[in-house]
């Protein structure tokens, strides 16, 4: 099929991804044209131009298809149309050639560990056993000796991700079904073949329209222990099942499977990146093997867990020691076998300027500081609308401001079941909570902050009449320029790319430093991910040119990094 975004721009056969920055755009936040008060596609065509001039090779849509958005979209009831909130299947089209014809690509969330409990492969599982798709979910009687669908019966003891038992009882057939994620999400069944056919010919249908990969949701999930046993207990009093849903016994086999029956007949090559809660660097390095892997790269979740202590609601200070030991460790675990994905951002986390850095004192410093430890690491870059600017978190001030599913559901158990102090409640969401990313895009001072004329479906951070992209565009110290800067070296210096990494060890605990080499080229990144000034010892053999810094230069005494300092050198 000959769709109209089917053109590809550069070579098809290199490893093109290796190179690529990417920006993850959050289609219900980013831009809306028709002013509902949500972004949709044709406002995503009238950034290109913005997005071009970034830098960006590649954008990933957060899921865009029909659903009855619980989830925001992860909640998927038809894999092969746009919701109307978005657009429409032809303005996807126009957009995907928009991209193509920048020479920029796109690539789809596949969301396959689940669908929409709307989705009628699973409104078909759930009438009958005798139906076509009785066993894509997973299905199961209540404990043996219990009354099914009363609490205590659900066939093990699991919870979910987004609160309460993992099963939901079904009347009509009489058993349970698995959702790992709400009751809306149903797990599908991929030790069914026909399922795994099914979503295989999806996928199919969609790079024959001339997408250019997949960003696959939870697909470190896909393949479970059969036995689906009891997991010991958690501080909600819901088993842990991790171990048995994650990574499971035939996570290889449905992977390999995959790659030979959707992407290895075809002529170009694919970005495919999995989404991998709990994935360990072991795994991640064989799961991206250059020769032998499955997928070009993964997810992983260490360096965003660092300031949560068991639950992401409950804090713990994240000390710099940590987040420069597992940064490092990735790098070279994963070394030139695999390929690591670099991110600090995305729908799911808090903004990393508020989070680890410092959004008041040093917001710019620290902002373009964990940038530039970000982008000059090995690995492919993303970016989370916004990010490029400097956006922080929502601040919201009360609940009725906070609309995300696991959100909403923590406050209930919080406060409902388990009598928590409101106002610690808020204050774990406001640190933590989803919708510190969702909140709109911040284009301009205007009331809609340039996102909508309409009104929001969420707040738009009142920080918006100064930290917006109209402020910074143009405007040499600004956040945004940094990053443009930081792309174009990527783009401008093959050490960034294919360069191998080394940690400096330079005695100092706020200080990351580490080196990149390939041929005759040395790239040296020191950071003080710190409010503090603190010395250095560089090594002026290596440290010769600056090629890039965040302090202006009058203030730059070489010996010492000033808060959030971070100098490259290029030799
Ligand atoms: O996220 C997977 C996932 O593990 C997160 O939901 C994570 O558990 C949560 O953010 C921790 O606070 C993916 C999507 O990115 C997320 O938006 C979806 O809600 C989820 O899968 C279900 O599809």
């Amino acid at each position: 099929m000959a769709a109209p975004g089917a053109s590809r721009s550069a070579s098809d056969n290199e490893a093109w991804w290796k190179s690529a920055v990417v920006y993850q755009i959050y289609v219900r936040s980013f831009a809306d044209t028709d002013g509902d008060g949500i972004g949709d596609l044709p406002g995503i065509v009238e950034h290109l131009d913005y997005l071009q001039e970034l830098g960006i090779d590649v954008i990933w849509l957060s899921p865009v298809y029909r659903s009855p958005q619980e989830d925001n979209g992860y909640d998927v009831s038809d894999y092969r149309d746009v919701d109307p909130l978005f657009g429409t299947l032809e303005d996807l089209d126009r957009l995907l050639a928009a991209v193509h014809l920048r020479g920029m690509r796109l690539i789809m969330d596949l969301v396959v560990n689940h669908t929409s409990s709307q989705h009628p492969w699973f409104l078909a599982s759930r009438c009958s056993r005798e139906s076509a798709t009785s066993e894509w979910y997973f299905w199961r009687d209540a404990r043996p000796g219990t009354v099914p669908g009363e609490p205590g019966s659900e066939p093990n003891n699991w919870g979910a991700s987004f609160g309460g038992s993992a099963w939901e009882w079904v009347p009509e057939r009489g058993q349970y079904y698995l959702h790992l994620f709400a009751p809306s999400q149903p797990d599908l069944n991929w030790d069914n073949p026909d399922t795994r056919e099914a979503v295989f010919t999806m996928m199919d249908w969609w790079l024959d329209r001339g997408i250019d990969g997949f960003r696959m949701d939870v697909i470190n999930f896909i393949s479970k222990d059969p036995l689906l046993p009891d997991a010991p207990l958690n501080r909600d009093g819901y088993g842990d099942g991790m171990p048995y849903f994650s990574h499971g016994p035939q996570i290889h086999a449905y992977l390999a499977e995959m790659k030979r029956r959707v992407f290895d007949p075809r002529p170009g090559t694919y970005l495919t990146v999995g989404e991998m809660p709990g994935v360990t660097p072991e795994q991640a390095r064989e799961l991206t093997d250059q020769e032998h892997g499955h997928l070009n790269m993964v997810f992983q979740y260490e360096h965003v867990a660092l300031d949560a202590d068991g639950d992401k609601w409950t804090r713990r200070p994240m000390s710099v020691n940590d987040l420069r030991d597992t940064l490092a460790r990735w790098q070279t675990a994963l070394g030139d076998t695999g390929w690591n994905s670099l991110y600090w951002n995305n729908h799911d986390q808090p903004r990393v300027v508020s989070r680890y850095g410092n959004d008041t004192t040093y917001w710019r410093e620290s902002a373009t500081a964990l940038a530039t430890v970000l982008h000059l690491h090995r690995g492919t870059p993303y970016v989370y609308q916004g990010e490029e600017i400097g956006m922080t978190n929502a601040g919201f001030a009360g609940i009725d401001d906070f609309r995300d599913i696991e959100s909403l559901d923590h406050y209930r158990t919080a406060v409902g079941t388990h009598r928590e102090d409101p106002s610690v409640a808020l204050d774990a969401l406001r640190r933590q909570s989803r919708d510190n990313a969702r909140t709109p895009m911040q284009w301009s001072a205007a009331p809609g902050a340039g996102f909508t004329t309409g009104s929001p479906w969420i707040g738009v951070n009142p920080n918006h009449s100064w930290l917006n992209v109209a402020t910074q565009r143009g405007v040499r110290t600004s956040i945004y320029e940094f990053y443009r800067a930081l792309i174009a070296l990527r783009h401008r210096l093959p050490v960034v790319v294919d360069g191998s990494f080394a940690a400096i060890e330079t005695g100092r605990d706020q200080i990351y430093a580490f080196r990149r080499h390939l041929g005759n080229a040395a790239l040296t990144v020191y950071a003080n991910l710190s409010d503090l000034p603190v010395s250095v010892d560089r090594d002026d053999r290596v440290d010769r040119d600056l090629v890039l810094a965040n302090y202006p230069g009058s203030r730059r005494d070489p010996d010492r990094l000033e808060p959030w300092e971070v100098r490259v050198y290029l030799r």
